[in-house]
């Protein structure tokens, strides 16, 4: 396996043979079960370390009767108990700044994001400078999966703040010799002046949250540009679903004529692009088990599922020396598999990719809805205006759901429409719907991750 050690230091200046689909062939292409193996001596690797640096780690495993010499198979693997953000707050509340799960010295610590949630305590993430340099040799190999080569210029549209997204891309994209433009989104008047930036540059790849492609392409018609002519290549998202939900897929394959592909597991994670389709298998998701260990899990057991089924993502790092997050839990679902890809690569794969949080299904009188199949329905909608806001209300003892979507009708030549897509809507969900329309460009539009879902509920 290529530079397979831990700890991890890449050289520098590696690029693959410019014919190669892969960065590393072996590693991608090896039989599964050789790469567990390897897998699994890493993962007790990362273990005693972990365990010897961090008093978080080392209390956890005590506590539960283990240590890392025990996991000698992947059953006693997943014995481990799952670290929740729960955890890694008050470990923070009580080691501040960073937690006593950090495992390198303050003067180690190259960058500090964070969640930047406007609730609750923010979690501080400390990224060691050696674990920079391999996070970007990752997601630069990653990219290179994706079709991204030297020289490509590529357009990051994300926050640049506490988000790791932006960074993210940006360093992998500097390892890989592109040109990189970090221009950033959130500030008032930068989708306008995204356009016609990306109108001039013409990039290869653009990076961003799938919600902010869409909103980009409609500040693009209204700027009289076709989102077409930038030319790009790929487009790679991460931080919510939509890349994997076919018609906001196809939306933005049509808007921008790019190949789309989805990527992306959590901030801790980082590199979090380790969950990531390629150009070779664009749908879904590859999971790059020997980068980040991923788990599909019981979402009560945290043990893993047979291949076919859904479960919970929990993400163990095999390379971060920092922060290394060993059984995160994500709150999250998903359905993997392992088939063989067209790439050619024998990674598991998420063939929906991560349909959305555990916290944020909805539950309708016994059936579970997640906000990205309304969306995903919506977008199918002729007329639909391109934005929505999903209510939970409670009513009695009963809850109700309605579903405020923009169109670009007029108002007294609507009652078809909201016919037809409110029973449209409530036969795709399998629930009752209550279906209102209103007029297109008046819902808010995100600039980073989509929050559509208004809960009125106070107690679930
Ligand atoms: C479906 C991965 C990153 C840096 O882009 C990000 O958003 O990290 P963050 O802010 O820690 O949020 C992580 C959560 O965003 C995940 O738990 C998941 O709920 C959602 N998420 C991120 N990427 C995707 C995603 N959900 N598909 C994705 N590709």
């Amino acid at each position: 396996m290529e530079e397979w050690a831990f700890p991890t230091r890449y050289d520098q200046d590696y690029l693959p043979d410019p014919d190669s689909p892969y960065w590393f062939p072996v590693r991608e292409t090896m039989d599964p079960a050789e790469r567990d193996a390897a897998v699994l001596v890493r993962l007790r690797e990362v273990m005693e370390y972990a365990y010897a640096n961090s008093t978080f780690y080392k209390d956890k495993w005590d506590g539960a009767g283990l240590k890392p010499a025990d996991i000698t198979s992947f059953e006693a693997f997943e014995q481990v108990p799952v670290v929740t953000k729960a955890e890694m707050r008050e470990s923070q509340a009580n080691h501040p700044p960073f937690g006593d799960y950090t495992c390198v010295d303050r003067s180690e610590i190259h960058h500090i994001h964070g969640t930047s949630g406007t609730t609750g305590a923010p979690t501080a993430f400390a990224l060691g400078r050696r674990d920079w340099e391999v996070i970007a040799d990752n997601q630069a190999r990653i990219l290179w999966g994706m079709g991204v080569r030297p020289g490509d210029t590529v357009f990051v549209a994300a926050l640049f703040s506490l988000y790791l997204g932006s960074w993210g891309a940006m360093t992998a994209a500097e390892r890989l010799r592109c040109n990189v433009l970090p221009f950033g989104a959130g500030a008032h008047g930068m989708t306008a002046r995204a356009v016609n930036w990306l109108a001039r540059i013409k990039p290869a790849a653009f990076y961003a949250t799938p919600s902010y492609a869409l909103r980009l392409a409609e500040v693009a018609e209204k700027e009289k540009i076709d989102p077409r002519e930038f030319g790009l290549k790929v487009m790679f998202f991460s931080g919510e679903p939509g890349a994997s939900v076919p018609s906001v897929r196809k939306a933005i394959e049509d808007s921008f004529g790019a190949t789309v592909i989805d990527c992306g597991t959590m901030a801790e994670m980082t590199p979090f692009m380790s969950a990531s389709a390629t150009a070779g298998t664009p749908d879904g998701m590859l999971l790059w088990q020997d980068i980040v260990w991923h788990e599909v899990c019981d979402p009560d057991t945290f043990r893993t599922v047979p291949y076919g089924s859904e479960g919970t993502p929990v993400y163990t790092h095999l390379e971060r020396t920092s922060q290394p997050m060993i059984r995160l839990a994500s709150n999250d679902l998903t359905r993997w598999v392992l088939e063989d890809n067209p790439c050619g690569r024998t990674y598991p794969k998420l063939p929906d990719g991560v349909y959305g949080r555990i916290d944020d299904m909805i539950h309708i009188r016994g059936e579970n809805v997640y906000p990205t199949e309304v969306d995903n329905y919506l977008r199918t909608v002729e007329n639909y205006g391109g934005e929505h806001q999903i209510i939970v209300r409670r009513t009695g003892s009963m809850d109700e759901m309605i579903v405020r979507a923009e169109t670009t009708l007029p108002e007294g030549q609507r009652s078809d429409f909201e016919q037809n897509t409110g029973s449209g809507l409530q036969s795709f969900l399998g629930v009752r719907v209550t279906f209102e329309s209103v007029d297109a460009d008046t819902l808010e539009r995100a600039e980073h991750k989509s929050r559509r879902v208004v809960d009125e509920r106070t107690h679930r």
